[in-house]
């Protein structure tokens, strides 16, 4: 079987950086490429351009190590792992980057080298854009004269080290020999299983698994919006639902954000007839405009509102798709004035974010909770009483708890929470 000591990392995003570090730990030798010069600069200079719990101490151990050399030009090497972004505009993703670096890599591919492209993409593309790119380029045919597999990553923002080592991992092989030498490579540092099948299995497995989770949260969306209507909490209807043994609805929220939920489902969309994965995409894209429509029922006009919570999740620094953003749009429509607040955001639509949320809530009417940072539990609802307008909370997250809020005289109200 074909030894892999040198490896390519190209693209150092959230997924490429820690697999790039984890793989050096590991003992490869890691090339790590990426065609933007300022993160290039920024790693080399020790630091990260992504918040991401223990990422800045695995870096630096893997780069004191010497095994992780941050790379300006890329490099030949053994294996070539293609971890760039796949943007979805206007319903459709943009593959440009997986081209371009296909294209790349047809330059420096030797006979007998691996690929692996493990970003999220519609199914087919690893034969139609990279194999078919490498090929006509190199002029060496994949499965004959070098290694090709698609081995999506499932690492959740958030937990991305410990799930990179711990998650099961499909190793989607162009043909039988280079799922078994891509399952070598991954070996060294993940613990999971690693279940070989063959390229567009993995590739529509990788998609159904997003799809799944945006479908689940359309209908437990759905859910909250009936509870809503007949005055019930669906928090509890959700658990209660949930004791039995073959359910299991995920939470409703403020919306559904990130780089991935929002847009992968619609790279299954277009082979063939779907209703269901669009129906999930309208709740959930429309469901940070029904929460504001729920708040403004609470406020009168002119009304101060502190938004908490601006990135797509908790406990994150990332704002792509962050429902946020729609639901200050709506409620500025709305005539409200609006604030920002967040521990992990500077700048918010262009204006200035409140670390403090007492700095945040002087003179305001609402507080509106729309991720649940851990570092909402440390609230003192006594010192927020003494700063606000009026005293007001609206929970989107469903995990702020009302009774210390009510019992300092606030008003407290939430998504889908009876009145
Ligand atoms: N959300 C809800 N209700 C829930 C769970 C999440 O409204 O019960 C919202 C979140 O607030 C957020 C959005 O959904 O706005 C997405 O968050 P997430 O935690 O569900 O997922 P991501 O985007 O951080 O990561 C997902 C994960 N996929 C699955 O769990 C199936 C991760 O494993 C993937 O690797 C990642 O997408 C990816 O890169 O594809």
């Amino acid at each position: 079987m074909k030894r892999i000591d040198e490896v390519t990392v190209y693209g150092l995003g959230y997924v490429g950086l820690p697999t790039a570090a984890l793989m050096a730990t590991a003992g490869y030798t890691v090339y790590g490429y990426d065609t933007n010069s300022e993160i290039i600069k920024t790693l080399k200079e020790g630091d990260v351009h992504i918040e991401e719990a223990g990422l800045k101490t695995l870096l630096r151990a893997a780069i004191e190590s010497g095994n992780l050399k941050v790379v300006s030009e890329p490099r030949q090497s053994d294996a070539h792992i293609i971890c760039v972004p796949t943007p979805v505009v206007e319903g459709k993703a943009d593959l440009s980057a997986v081209q371009k670096v296909s294209e790349t890599i047809a330059g420096l591919i030797k006979r007998g080298d691996l690929v692996v492209l493990e970003s999220t993409v519609p199914p087919r593309t690893t034969e139609k854009v990279v194999a078919a790119v490498i090929e006509q380029r190199s002029g060496l045919i994949a499965g004959n004269d070098f290694y090709l597999a698609y081995c999506p990553e499932r690492v959740l923002p958030g937990k991305i080290l410990s799930e990179l080592v711990r998650n099961d991992r499909l190793i989607g092989g162009f043909d039988k020999e280079s799922a078994q030498v891509a399952a070598s490579l991954y070996s060294r540092f993940v613990d999971g299983a690693l279940i070989k099948c063959d390229c567009l299995e993995a590739e529509i497995a990788k998609l159904a698994e997003n799809t799944y989770r945006d479908v689940n949260i359309a209908f437990a969306n759905e859910l909250a919006r009936i509870c809503q209507s007949l005055n019930a909490d669906v928090w509890r209807v959700i658990d209660l639902a949930n004791r039995h043994p073959r359910v299991s609805i995920l939470k409703p929220g403020a919306g559904v954000g990130g780089h991935c939920i929002p847009v992968d489902p619609w790279m299954l969309t277009g082979f063939t007839q779907t209703h269901l994965i669009q129906a999930a995409r309208h709740i959930n894209d429309t469901q940070p405009r029904f929460i504001a429509n729920s708040v403004a029922e609470l406020l009168k006009p002119e009304s101060r509102v502190a938004l908490l919570g601006l990135t797509y999740k908790e406990n994150v620094d990332d704002t792509r798709n962050a429902p946020s953003e729609v639901l200050a749009d709506a409620l500025i429509k709305k005539r409200f004035s609006v604030r920002f607040c967040d521990p992990y955001v500077r700048k918010f639509k262009g204006e200035e974010v409140f670390a403090s949320v007492v700095t945040a809530a002087k003179d305001v009417d609402m507080l509106l909770f729309v991720v649940a940072h851990d570092e909402w539990s440390q609230l003192d609802p006594a010192e927020l009483a003494k700063v606000m307008r009026r005293l007001l909370v609206y929970d989107a997250t469903g995990k702020v708890d009302p009774t210390p809020w009510r019992s300092q005289g606030f008003e407290f109200y939430g998504l889908a929470r009876r009145k």
